[in-house]
């Protein structure tokens, strides 16, 4: 059967929009940020033939795992800017090789490139929350500002990080119930780093790195971005009263009574 254009696939559109949408936000300087998202083989054989292998890329860590999944990955050294006008020569779309060693690529990547650095941290992260949560599909990597500065001013103790930005606004708890976990500052790019963000993963869909961004998990690009949205959010509204004299705040008590009304499985040890 003839395959359908890549430019007409609803995935690849959402995905350059996402990556869009994090550049206007002010996310993603340069090359700042990532994206993945595991895409189901089904509606990538619509548009690419599984057995046209472009060249095979070392993964440099063991994704067997993952292996015969296909993953849509913005590539190494690219700007989020240029995504939606050029996703050919920024993302790729790849296949994870059955001994879990290579990425098989199928498309993307034209001009030689290849994916993420980030990527040890990408397919861990994968590999974590499909344990916690079958349908998830997205990892996303960004730099949102002001959450990055809250890690400047405020401990990096995840019970304390979790529980001022839940404070923060009254859809927090709501939107991001388990938390976020946080890691004191990494070498990035690195299979340790990947290690340690899967890890803490498995407890949480949002994992900050001090001084540095954070990682984001969802089912949807949508979820993952308005989970990244939601936490950016916060940290702004921290930042922005970080230095005034605080008169009001949300109470345990009602953090409480918000989890229970939108029953809500929150993370224990912080209102309790
Ligand atoms: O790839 O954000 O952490 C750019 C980054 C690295
Ligand atoms: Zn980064």
């Amino acid at each position: 059967m003839a395959k359908k254009s890549i430019y007409e696939a609803k995935f690849l559109k959402e995905f350059c929009l996402t990556a869009d949408n994090m550049y206007r936000l002010g996310w993603d300087e340069r090359n700042g940020g990532n994206i993945s998202l595991l895409l189901e083989t089904d509606e990538i054989l619509e548009y690419l033939d599984a057995d046209k292998v472009i060249r095979e890329i070392p993964l440099g860590f063991d994704a067997k795992k993952l292996a015969g999944k296909y993953f849509l990955v913005t590539g190494t050294g690219k700007y989020f800017k240029n995504v939606k006008n050029d996703p050919e020569n920024n993302v790729g779309i790849f296949r994870i090789s059955d001994d879990g060693q290579m990425a098989e690529l199928l498309w993307g990547y034209a001009d030689g490139g290849r994916f993420t650095s980030e990527l040890p941290a990408h397919l861990m992260s994968h590999i974590s929350r499909l344990e916690v949560d079958p349908a998830n599909r997205v990892i996303m990597h960004t730099h949102p500002t002001n959450l990055l500065a809250m890690t400047y001013v405020h401990s990096l103790d995840t019970n304390e990080f979790t529980h001022t930005l839940w404070q923060m606004s009254t859809e927090c708890i709501v939107v991001f119930p388990d938390g976020v976990e946080v890691l004191p500052w990494m070498l990035c790019g690195t299979n340790e780093i990947g290690v340690a963000t899967a890890e803490k993963m498995k407890s949480a869909r949002t994992v900050v790195w001090a001084m540095h961004g954070l990682y984001g998990a969802g089912k949807t690009l949508d979820e993952a971005f308005g989970l990244v949205e939601t936490v950016e959010k916060a940290s702004q509204i921290y930042m922005l009263t970080a230095g005034l004299k605080r008169v009001n705040t949300i109470t345990d008590a009602q953090l409480k009574v918000l989890a229970n009304a939108f029953k809500v499985n929150y993370r224990k040890g912080i209102i309790d």
